[in-house]
């Protein structure tokens, strides 16, 4: 039987004390540590640093990491509580626990112990950050046709091939690469490693220009005869493509968790602005298409909100419907962050379309939401491949 809707379970997840106590805490930081350089990070597309400083300070820069790698041993809830008020206020700041995530769970879940010894305590301590390199050119939302190879030479692995699009790199330490290790088996042929910036045939490219997330390098991963310790593998050969696919179930809810900071931080600029702007004699907030505006977006940031928790909870407990969540939760977020960052910039007029306030930024670091860690095609298409049982 299909599982999904079998048995909704509408209680699934509560904020604990300590959740709400952590929210408050991260919040206080980033008002104070992230805010005042979110607009000067974007213009000159710099790496936050002064965010990396706080968050790792604090010990919010990966609090997903387990207490016996030296992290906080935070539950997934947690990791998007922190991601979502981080990207309330600068978004390229909350790439930082986003991609230090998204980079180590593929360690998390499938690599020996002893390779977990090796990369996780450095991760933990902020020493170093993760980055995931997946994606190629030619491979975006077809990921199994990856053209990165790896082959075993005596106690070396060897990689050959380059990746696109590659989140954090240049500041990253340690890289989770997919390449294919038994050509022409699809997805059961391609394996998981960890490259190490140092690692002899690594190489990083140059910076992509984008339209937005501006301080979270982009860039192309280049592997030339790429030479690592056979130990560096992650899980068995062949294992690789769906320890990707695993990973993004814890993921993609914190790619919906960085659409609701988005959000939210849209809605409160543009709360604020619409109770002092004033024309035809009257603050624009007591106009009634104004307010529809506005509860319409609430509406939405709080189903969006509801829905990342929901996906979150299911995720940590390993639910059968998880694929489905994690995709609905990142989508759904994606697309009311889109939509409430572009209402934000209109209830701010012509204002909003200039870099005097931070909207215009938040519509431009919001469309990546809709684009990485898989597109809201494919997360459509991974939901109805969970819903026809496929
Ligand atoms: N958990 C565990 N295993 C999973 C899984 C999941 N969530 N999703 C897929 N798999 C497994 C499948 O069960 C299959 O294994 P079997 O053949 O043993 O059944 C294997 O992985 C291959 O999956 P599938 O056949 O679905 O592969 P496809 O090529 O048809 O498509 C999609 C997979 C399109 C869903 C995948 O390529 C994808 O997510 N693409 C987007 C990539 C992406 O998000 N890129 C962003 C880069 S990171 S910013």
């Amino acid at each position: 039987m299909n599982q999904l809707f079998a048995n909704p379970d509408f209680a699934a997840f509560r904020l604990s004390e300590e959740h709400h106590e952590l929210r408050a805490a991260v919040r206080a930081l980033c008002e104070k540590h992230i805010a005042p350089h979110a607009a000067d990070v974007d213009e000159n597309s710099r790496f936050p640093e002064e965010a990396r400083a706080a968050l790792t300070a604090a010990g919010f820069h990966a609090v997903h990491v387990p207490e016996q790698y030296g992290g906080e041993g935070a539950d997934g809830l947690a990791a998007c509580l922190v991601i979502e008020e981080v990207a309330r206020v600068c978004v390229s700041s909350s790439l930082i626990p986003a991609v230090n995530k998204l980079g180590s769970m593929p360690v998390l879940l499938s690599a020996s112990e002893e390779l977990k010894q090796q990369v996780l305590p450095t991760l933990a301590t902020g020493q170093a950050l993760f980055a995931y390199g997946l994606s190629e050119r030619e491979a975006g939302s077809d990921a199994v046709a990856m053209k990165t190879r790896a082959r075993l030479d005596g106690d070396h692995w060897v990689l050959n091939g380059a990746k696109a699009w590659i989140s954090n790199s240049g500041v990253a330490t340690w890289y989770t690469v997919f390449a294919v290790t038994e050509p022409g088996q699809g997805a059961a042929g391609i394996s998981a490693f960890v490259v190490n910036a140092g690692d002899p045939g690594f190489e990083v490219g140059a910076k992509e220009r984008k339209l937005g997330i501006k301080g979270s390098p982009t860039c192309e991963l280049y592997f030339t005869d790429c030479t690592i310790p056979a130990d560096r593998i992650v899980g068995e050969p062949g294992t690789g493509f769906k320890t990707a696919m695993r990973t993004f179930d814890h993921t993609r809810p914190t790619i919906g968790a960085q659409a609701v900071g988005i959000a939210q931080g849209a809605f409160d600029a543009a709360r604020a602005y619409v109770k002092e702007r004033t024309q035809f004699g009257r603050r624009i907030a007591e106009f009634q298409g104004v307010q529809f505006l506005l509860a319409d977006l609430a509406m939405k940031i709080e189903a969006a909100r509801s829905l990342v928790y929901l996906a979150a909870a299911k995720v940590e407990r390993g639910e059968p419907d998880q694929t489905f969540f994690a995709s609905s939760a990142k989508c759904f977020a994606s697309d009311v962050a889109m939509q409430v960052t572009t209402d934000a910039v209109q209830l701010f007029g012509g204002a909003g379309y200039t870099r005097d306030f931070p909207v215009e930024r938040m519509m431009r670091d919001a469309k990546i939401t809709q684009i990485y860690e898989g597109t809201n095609q494919i997360q459509r298409m991974v939901m109805a491949r969970a819903l026809l049982n496929r």
